[in-house]
């Protein structure tokens, strides 16, 4: 193969970006309709307001899963001042950009929220910052040992740098952009399983991420890497060879037994498989009128 053959492979040639770029809102792509250059509400809209003091505005992404999840966690380990309301945001449809919701999140993503226990209330955006922010504040799944709680935090921290280059790069250039381009697909596809083999290393010689409890590493982490191990990821567990991680097959299923990963997988989540569905959830009682039965 002569090297402009083997650059031709990898390059599209037709396309030379101009002095000053420009959005073109026609570029296609799964989420070109919502996607644009600029911050800021597009429309005024108020948030709706339930009775618990957690009001989580959210859709059941790996971003939004993580959160819930936490949230079933925390009340299946008997807080009952962890009781939230969960309403749906629907980002397809620009919800994320109404003017309630960015106030309370000026980067208008999933997940956010208010936490009315506190006078003034709090606001919270950026999964990471929420899970760190109700471990505190109940003193749960994240240890107290100075070397298990760095470790926990290390892994908390990693995922939220990790997971762009498997959601924003990977799954998107491998799922969602209108061709598939090869360059971008190799790249990204060499990152995210060299993203699983750190994982799958570290798992060898660990029950959990932090050691030998289950943390909000573990959360974070399994939202992502844990639901792509098990194949529920951008239909590519057979392209990424996911069977052969062992230690991180075994600690993701591990974690999907958990009666409260479950449940937070179905909250706040209006696609798939309608038995998986709880749209909004205000109290415990509403995985009885919705959902598997366990
Ligand atoms: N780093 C953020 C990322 C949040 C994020 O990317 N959320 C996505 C869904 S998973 C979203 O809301 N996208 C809407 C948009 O891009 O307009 C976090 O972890 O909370």
């Amino acid at each position: 193969m002569t090297e402009s053959e083997s650059e031709s492979e990898y390059m599209p040639h037709d396309y030379t970006p101009p002095k000053v770029w420009t959005w073109d809102s026609e570029s296609g792509g799964k989420f070109a309709s919502i996607n644009r250059p600029t911050a800021g509400p597009t429309h005024e809209k108020k948030l709706p307001l339930g009775k618990h003091p957690h009001q989580l505005y959210s859709l059941a992404t790996p971003n939004g899963v993580k959160v819930t999840v936490m949230f079933e966690e925390l009340l299946a380990r008997g807080f009952a001042d962890a009781e939230y309301d969960a309403w749906l945001v629907d980002i397809s449809e620009g919800d994320q950009f109404g003017s309630g919701f960015v106030e309370i999140n000026p980067n208008s993503k999933i997940p956010a929220m208010v936490d009315h226990s506190t006078e003034p209330s709090t606001r919270l955006f950026e999964s990471g910052a929420i899970l760190l922010y109700l471990a505190e504040k109940f003193d749960a799944f994240l240890p107290n040992d100075h070397h298990a709680r760095t470790e926990c935090l290390n892994w908390l921290f990693w995922q939220m740098g990790a997971a762009p280059y498997l959601g924003g790069g990977f799954g998107h250039f491998y799922a969602y952009a209108p061709e598939p381009i090869k360059y971008c697909i190799d790249r990204f596809t060499m990152e995210a399983k060299r993203q699983l083999d750190v994982l799958d290393r570290h798992l060898a010689h660990r029950e959990y991420m932090a050691g030998g409890d289950y943390t909000i590493a573990d959360m974070a982490i399994w939202a992502w890497y844990g639901q792509l191990a098990l194949g529920r990821l951008y239909d590519a567990a057979e392209f990424l060879q996911v069977d052969t991680y062992e230690n991180l097959q075994r600690w993701s299923k591990a974690i999907d037994e958990r009666p409260a990963v479950l449940r937070g997988r179905m909250v706040n989540r209006p696609f798939g498989d309608p038995a998986m569905q709880l749209h909004e959830r205000h109290d415990a009682g509403d995985f009885e009128t919705s959902g598997p039965s366990t």
